[in-house]
Order: structure tokens, then C-alpha cells, then sequence
């Protein structure tokens, strides 16, 4: 028989992506508003894991001025689709099942309709292409319950998080893997060289300028 008593020294994490998909919404009848996208805000667990057996419901707050902002989900998936016009703050507040006794979890995501940038191959982006703000994150458990460890145990759920490599079969899940991960912080550090590379090459031209005059 399992208990409430949290078992010291213990961490369980558990990998999870948030964030949203929106399209425009061109040439479809956008009835009498003037949304111009129509967007979903989603929790999912990585590579399709039904979150539901430890998460109980997912509150999405929305900007103020939407009708009913606090959109409670209770089943999976926890998602959510509107329309809209604007890019804002979407409040997440992730409570889990009460057998966990994990307190609630709160997660901020900025909606992102437009794309901000040329794709990844510096090709304009279609008109017609969802943009995607996707983000990787671990649920941290700090010594859980007996309870709790139990449950996680049960849904094969205490293994490690982030595959290797890219792993999925759906090829329009987001790819979450050791190797992107590697590979974004290679493009960081490329970033953070060529920055350092402009700033040496532009204090040399300021020096050259002062000894001139
Ligand atoms: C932004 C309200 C559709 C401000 C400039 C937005 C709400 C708040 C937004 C929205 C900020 C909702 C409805 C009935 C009527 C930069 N909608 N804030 N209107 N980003 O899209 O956009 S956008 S439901």
C-alpha cells in the first residue's frame, strides 16, 4: 500500500511541449469579424504520451477581452482553437491529478501568428504555411509521493526524456532530440563568434577613424 510520504532525495521528470499553431485565415469566410487567424494553444506530452493519467485539467487564460477567458480542459487532448487578430500572453495553469499532490503548475506562452523570419533554408515563408511556437520543457518532480511514484511507475513513465536522435513517426510532430538540441547550440555559438568578429572589426575601424583626425 502506497502513501502521501514523499521519498527523499527522489526527482522524476517528464517531458512535455507547449505552445501554438496558427494559420491565416485568407479567402475563407471569416464570418463578420475582422480575425484574421484562427490558432490552437496545446499541451502535449513528447512523442504523443496521453498526459492524462497524472494530469487532470489544463486552464487557459486569454487575453481579457476574449469571451470567457478561463478556458478550462479536462480530457485530452489539452488544446484549444480561437480566432484572433493579435499576438499576446496565454497563461497555462497545469493541475495534476490529486494522487500526485502536486501543486498546480503555471506556464506563460506568447501566441505566435506570424512568422518572424525566412524558414530555416532562408526561403520566404508561404503565405499558406502554419507558423509554429513549439517549446520543449520537463516537469520536475521533487520528491514525490510514494503515490506518485507509483502511478508514474505503472504508465512506464520513469525513463529517461529526450530521445538521441530524431525519433518520430508522425512527420508533423516537432522533432525534440539531444541532436537538434546540439545542433541549436551550434548555431548559438556560430551566432555569438560572428557577433564578436563584427565588434572586433568595427573598433578597429573606429580606432583607424580617431588617429586620422
Ligand atoms: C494584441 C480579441 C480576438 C496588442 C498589439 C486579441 C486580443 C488581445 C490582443 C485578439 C497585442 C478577440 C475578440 C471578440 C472580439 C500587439 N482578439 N493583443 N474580439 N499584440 O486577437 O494583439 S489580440 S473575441
Amino acid at each position: 500500500m502506497s502513501s502521501n510520504k514523499r521519498i527523499k532525495g527522489l526527482s522524476i521528470s517528464r517531458p512535455i511541449y507547449y505552445g501554438n499553431t496558427a494559420t491565416p485565415l485568407t479567402g475563407k469566410k471569416t464570418s463578420d469579424s475582422d480575425h484574421t487567424h484562427k490558432w490552437t494553444v496545446l499541451l502535449r506530452g513528447l512523442n504523443n504520451e496521453d498526459l492524462s493519467y497524472y494530469i487532470r485539467k489544463v486552464v487557459f487564460k486569454l487575453h481579457e477581452t476574449y469571451p470567457n477567458p478561463l478556458r478550462s480542459v479536462e480530457q485530452p487532448p489539452f488544446e484549444l482553437t480561437e480566432t484572433g487578430w493579435g499576438e499576446f500572453e496565454i497563461m497555462i495553469k497545469i493541475h495534476f491529478h490529486v494522487a500526485t499532490s502536486e501543486k498546480p503548475v503555471t506556464l506563460y506562452h506568447h501566441l505566435r501568428l506570424h512568422p518572424y523570419e525566412d524558414d530555416i533554408n532562408g526561403q520566404p515563408w508561404p503565405k499558406d504555411k502554419p507558423v509554429s511556437s513549439l517549446i520543449y520543457d520537463e516537469f520536475v518532480f521533487n520528491e514525490p509521493t510514494e503515490q506518485f511514484r507509483d502511478i508514474l511507475a505503472k504508465n512506464n513513465a520513469l525513463q529517461p526524456n529526450l530521445p538521441a536522435k530524431k525519433a518520430t513517426k508522425d512527420p508533423l510532430a516537432p522533432q525534440f532530440s539531444v541532436q537538434l538540441e546540439q545542433e541549436e547550440l551550434e548555431r548559438l555559438d556560430a551566432a555569438q563568434r560572428e557577433v564578436n568578429a563584427q565588434i572586433i572589426s568595427l573598433k578597429q575601424r573606429m580606432a583607424a577613424l580617431d588617429s586620422d583626425n
